[in-house]
């Protein structure tokens, strides 16, 4: 099964990317830094993204299902939109397995859904696509591969759209990143649309770390392949040995802040003439942040990116929620209160 199997019901554009000389450069600059890091959009590669779908399978990473219920138990009312057509516009799509159950309802209230992929891989959105359009006849595809920005800048406002953003995905923008991105997506939605975020929520700190520190180190090997990628790709010369995987919530940024440790003093060269990067026992690799929201954040974060709380809804732990938000230009003029639906 091929999306050319499926003729105008899929659609897709590409936009030119520089993933090869972006890595070169952020790696390069972020290891010999004094505080080093590697941008945690480098964790997928293709073997990053086979450990990233065993860590959703893990008991401790309890996220996947958490989300996957509430969609399950909210899909009907969420959907329920304007009349006529739908547009789904899901930012960081992957395999779209949990915005089946969305499409599905989609189905049931709409007379005719689009459903418009948004992912920095064009074979991932291509293969969720093909399997979408078999499943679901009545529905159209269009993907759209390349970064973020670079794609939302370019997506047409269209009536009727519901954006999403699943996964806690949002949660690995903290800050100023996460204030620029919401922005865009702003800008690709029309009057009346609406968002639909699904985020990681503070809790006790112990249920926050297990879910980055799995019995079995699949997380500690799904951090570890981005220095073994550094490895593959550039020819740099780094023992995966001496690092350590680390993950910790940091009450200062409100994120589980993960890291690789050099367990002792090492200079490791970063090939093809980059120089070398030199590590002091202990010394951490900065690779991913990974925020847990409160409701009075996420409410304050609408509002500086223009839109306004519709729905927020907890699970029965509070330990994950979905937010349904609008755009806050035509939501302030009727301004009923949220809803919290049943
Ligand atoms: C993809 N993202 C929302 C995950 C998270 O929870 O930050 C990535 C992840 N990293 C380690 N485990 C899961």
């Amino acid at each position: 099964m091929n999306v050319a199997d499926f003729g105008d019901r899929y659609r897709e554009r590409v936009w030119e990317n520089h993933f090869a000389e972006d890595f070169e450069r952020d790696v390069a600059a972020g290891l010999r830094a004094t505080n080093k890091s590697i941008p945690s959009k480098y964790l997928y590669d293709a073997l990053g993204s086979a450990l990233f779908e065993a860590i959703v399978l893990l008991p401790e990473y309890d996220l996947p299902r958490r989300e996957n219920a509430l969609l399950e138990r909210h899909a009907s009312r969420i959907v329920d939109r304007s009349n006529g057509r739908l547009r789904l516009l899901e930012l960081g799509s992957g395999s779209s397995q949990k915005t089946r159950t969305l499409i599905g309802a989609a189905i049931e209230r709409h007379e005719s859904v689009e459903y418009t992929a948004i992912d920095i891989s064009l074979e991932a959105v291509r293969d969720a696509a093909a399997q979408l359009l078999d499943r679901y006849p009545q529905v159209e595809v269009r993907a759209l591969a390349g970064d973020y920005f670079q794609v939302l800048g370019e997506v047409a406002p269209q009536p009727a759209t519901l954006a999403l953003f699943l996964g806690s995905n949002l949660g690995n923008y903290p800050g100023e990143r996460g204030v620029a991105l919401l922005r865009a997506l702003r800008g690709a939605l029309a009057p009346s649309d609406a968002l639909l975020l699904g985020v990681d929520v503070r809790k006790d700190r112990e249920s926050m770390e297990r879910a980055y520190n799995d019995s079995i180190g699949v997380t500690a090997a799904f951090s570890k392949n981005v220095l073994a990628r550094v490895n593959r790709d550039l020819g740099a010369e780094i023992d995966l040995q001496n690092f350590n995987h680390l993950a910790r919530f940091d009450e200062g940024t409100g994120s589980v802040e993960s890291y690789l440790v050099a367990d002792r003093a090492a200079a490791y060269s970063l090939g093809g003439g980059r120089g070398a990067a030199n590590f002091a026992a202990g010394e951490r690799i900065h690779i991913e942040s990974s925020h847990k929201f409160t409701r009075e954040e996420l409410r304050e974060l609408a509002a500086a990116c223009g839109f306004v709380e519709r729905a927020y809804l907890p699970d029965g732990e509070a330990a994950f929620a979905l937010a349904l938000w609008e755009r806050a230009d035509d939501a302030d003029r009727r301004a009923p209160a949220s809803a919290h639906f049943e």
